[in-house]
């Protein structure tokens, strides 16, 4: 026998040899399977499961791939199947009414049933036919996960401990021997070295080798002695046992054929002994390597923690809980019963959800809806019953770049109010430069007098004109103001309704150009020269125009919503001649105000709506633009907490506040890696402890709304398109969007669901999204400037040349 064997097998594993096998383990040398996420007695795959808060019962997914078969199993049509869906068809073709919820493994289960007094577990271990753990790892620790927020339980499978070679001069020749004479050569080597299927096997070997060395029985071996499998776990066991084990022993040998001298029972407990104590030190070695893995990555001076085990015991302030008979049932049945909570409450969180998903069909409607109102609007005899008002801007055409000259532009109505200079030159010099300056326009203005709120706009102007020493110099002035207003011309603008939170009086019905020039006239300290007032979509467009001339199309998600585009003249009926196109402000966001979009507001929309400063009106808006998200998100949460399907229905009295949720939170927790921890920030800012699951399903309900909402935008968009190659007669259009407004920037998923809903809706125009970066006040010069090149040239005394 060789002295290496005989010293380890004599567990005589020095310190360092302890700490260098713990090293091991505890730098990922365990199994590949150590990602796995605790299920089933056998090593398998789950789907992407979430992370489990310590306090919060685990959330399960269902699916659970075989990766491999141990312990003498090897069932064929098995490995890398769904066991659970294979359970389930074999409870079916035997017509019994079982669903199956979860499909758990032993040491999960085991850890689950086990707890000391109130404290649960937070480890399992099983040391039986064969060995493995879980634990409760720190979900940042688990790359598979997508969030990072709380624990998962992890399977370790470390079982499969060694298999690549990590334990190759722990192994003894035995261990080979074993190994070679399983079912599955070179797999579960760890599990070899410990399990109770594989400690006899090991022993009988020894046995085998003493007697050829004469060392027992004087030699002499047995048939049976030679025989795979004579020898028992629990023999070992019962044998290395100080009482009774000597007799233990002799029992075995003459089972073994063998008359056993005194000596013979004595060496075969001590190699008894040494094969279980070198199984109970390497599982020893193992726990210790993942008790220390958990203090660590809990960072934490000392690890206090109960392991729920089935099998041997061991030191390292880990308080073991045996499991009592019916442990591991218990534990599935509270793995079963959390499983068949979180079944129902999802069932009860996707009814809730399920009038505020757009099926394609749905999204075809609101497509068609649209087209018809565009068609009422642009007719004189339905224009009136038309919920969107399709606006003549007199903007003819798209910039050409000929434009030249300095202009001043004023941008109200989305975030900021800004006062621009726009310099338009050629673009060997320098095409256009800008400067600008934001201003804010206080609530109390924006709803106050509309003589107040004009008065606020010229003090901002004369702020730019003299922070950009412009005084005495009337430039010609492009006004963005991107509210619906009724044109006659391009400097005249009727406002017909406000929006987003405006409110100013003594303005609707009124032309804005004329109340800015009154203004200025209070104000009697300089001249302003007024050439055209342009809705933000338009802006938009012709400050994409100049760079893309393909840009027909205006798109602003922003606080409000909005499109325009470039219709042909002839089905402009509300503007004379047939020659060409024009612009036409469409207004979608009153989209629906007539009722014909009734059948997709939910009743969270109708809350929204009721507490807005214009109900019924901006029906559509008030579904997609960033003023409403968040509240639509807010009138959710309240509804989960009522039905006890959030925060465990604890009261939450800031969810009541109006306005606490705005929709820049929606872009926050949808954003892409450490989501739920946004989330959770997000809430816990609002005074509301988060579960991890309360963060997962905050994040769900601003999915699935910004998802209605770019897809209802996609629709809309699709149905613009669509009019404009039918317009052109074309099979095929090509055609760019300048798109404009916070929304659409900076959430992180809108602007695709607007994109991927075009594509889907229509599919014969290739639409490209060019996003303005310069607003829609350089768009606003842009038409000051083309309509003073039209000016001048109607001005200019036909030279006849
Ligand atoms: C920037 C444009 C402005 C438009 C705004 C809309 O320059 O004309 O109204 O985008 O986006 P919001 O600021 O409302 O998000
Ligand atoms: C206004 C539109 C504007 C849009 C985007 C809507 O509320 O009615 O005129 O284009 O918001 O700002």
């Amino acid at each position: 026998m060789r002295e290496r064997d005989l010293r380890v097998l004599r567990a005589e594993l020095g310190g360092s040899q302890e700490a260098q096998l713990k090293d091991r383990i505890f730098h990922g040398a365990v199994g590949p399977a150590a990602a796995l996420h605790g299920l089933g007695a056998f090593p398998s795959s789950r789907g992407r499961p979430a992370a489990a808060a310590p306090d919060s019962p685990v959330l399960l997914s269902l699916q659970s791939k075989l990766q491999s078969w141990s312990k003498g199993y090897s069932c064929s049509g098995v490995v890398g199947r769904d066991v659970g869906q294979l359970l389930q068809a074999a409870i079916q073709r035997q017509s019994h009414d079982i669903n199956v919820m979860v499909v758990v493994n032993d040491t999960v289960a085991t850890m689950m049933g086990c707890r000391l007094g109130t404290k649960p577990c937070e480890v399992g271990l099983i040391v039986g036919a064969g060995t493995n753990s879980c634990f409760m790892e720190e979900a940042r620790y688990v790359e598979s996960l997508d969030d990072n927020e709380g624990r998962m339980c992890v399977n370790t499978e470390w079982g499969t401990f060694g298999d690549t070679g990590a334990m190759a001069d722990i192994l003894t020749t035995y261990d080979e021997h074993v190994d070679a004479g399983s079912l599955n050569k070179g797999k579960h080597r760890f599990e070899k070295l410990i399990g109770s299927l594989y400690l006899g096997e090991i022993a009988r070997l020894l046995l085998v080798q003493l007697a050829q060395d004469k060392a027992l029985h004087a030699g002499g071996t047995t048939p049976q002695l030679r025989t795979q499998g004579m020898v028992t776990a629990l023999e070992v066991l019962n044998i290395s046992e100080d009482q009774g084990g000597l007799a233990a022993a002799q029992c075995l040998l003459q089972k073994l054929g063998l008359q056993p001298s005194d000596p013979d029972c004595f060496t075969v407990q001590q190699v008894c002994l040494a094969v279980v104590t070198r199984a109970a030190c390497l599982c020893a070695t193992s726990l210790a390597a993942m008790l220390t893995h958990m203090r660590k990555n809990r960072e934490l001076p000392q690890l206090d923690v109960c392991v729920g085990v089935d099998g041997d015991t061991f030191q390292c302030t880990a308080t073991l809980v045996s499991a009592v008979d019916d442990s591991r049932a218990q534990g599935v049945a509270v793995v079963a019963a959390v499983a068949l909570r979180l079944e129902a409450q999802r069932r009860e969180v996707d009814q809730l959800l399920q009038p505020l998903r757009l099926a394609p069909r749905a999204r075809q409607q609101v497509q068609a809806l649209l087209q018809c109102e565009m068609e009422r609007g642009l007719r004189q005899e339905t224009h009136a019953q038309a919920s969107t008002r399709m606006l003549p801007t007199y903007v003819r055409a798209t910039p050409d770049g000929s434009e030249r000259g300095d202009f001043l532009a004023l941008d109200l109505g989305g975030t900021n109010f800004r006062v621009l200079l726009v310099k338009l030159r050629s673009r060997e010099a320098g095409g256009i430069c800008m400067v600008s300056e934001i201003y804010s326009i206080p609530p109390e203005v924006a709803q106050g007098p509309g003589s107040q709120l004009f008065d606020h706009i010229v003090e901002c102007i004369v702020d730019f004109q003299t922070k950009q020493g412009l005084w005495g110099r009337t430039l010609p002035l492009g006004f963005t103001f991107s509210f619906p207003c009724q044109q006659k011309s391009l400097d005249q603008g009727i406002l017909l309704n406000w929006t987003k939170g405006f409110t100013a009086s003594g303005c609707e019905g009124k032309d804005v150009v004329e109340l800015l020039r009154e203004a200025v006239r209070r104000k009697n300290q300089f001249d302003l020269d007024v050439v055209a007032i342009v809705n933000d979509t338009v802006g938009t467009m012709m400050s994409c125009g100049y760079d893309d001339p393909n840009c027909e199309v205006g798109l602003i998600v922003g606080t409000g919503t909005n499109a325009c585009y470039m219709e042909e003249l002839r089905n402009v009926e509300a503007v004379p001649g047939a020659e060409g196109r024009m612009c036409i402000n469409m207004e979608w966001g009153a989209f629906g105000d007539n009722g014909c979009l009734d059948e997709f507001f939910t009743h969270f929309d109708a809350q929204v709506d009721r507490v807005s400063l214009n109900p019924g009106k901006q029906r559509f808006e008030k579904l997609i633009s960033g003023m409403y998200l968040g509240e639509i998100v807010r009138m959710v949460l309240v509804e989960l907490v009522e039905k006890e399907l959030l925060f465990q229905g604890r009261p939450c009295p800031a969810l009541q506040t109006p306005g606490i949720f705005p929709t820049k939170f929606l872009s926050t927790i949808e954003s892409d890696g450490l989501a739920l921890r946004q989330a959770s920030a997000v809430l816990q800012n609002l005074g509301l402890a988060a579960s991890v699951e309360d963060a997962l399903l905050v994040r769900k309900v601003c999915q699935v709304v910004s998802l209605r909402a770019g897809q209802l935008c996609g629709a809309a968009l699709a149905a613009v398109a669509e009019k404009i190659r039918d317009n052109r007669g074309l099979a095929q259009l090509a055609v760019t969007v300048g798109v404009d407004g916070t929304l659409y920037k900076l959430h992180p998923h809108f602007s695709q669901h607007v994109q991927q809903t075009v594509k889907e809706l229509a599919p014969r125009c290739t639409v490209t999204f060019l996003q303005s970066e310069d607003g829609s006040g350089k768009g606003a010069a842009l038409v000051a400037a083309v309509a003073c090149r039209i000016a001048q040239s109607r001005a200019a005394p036909a030279t006849g040349q």
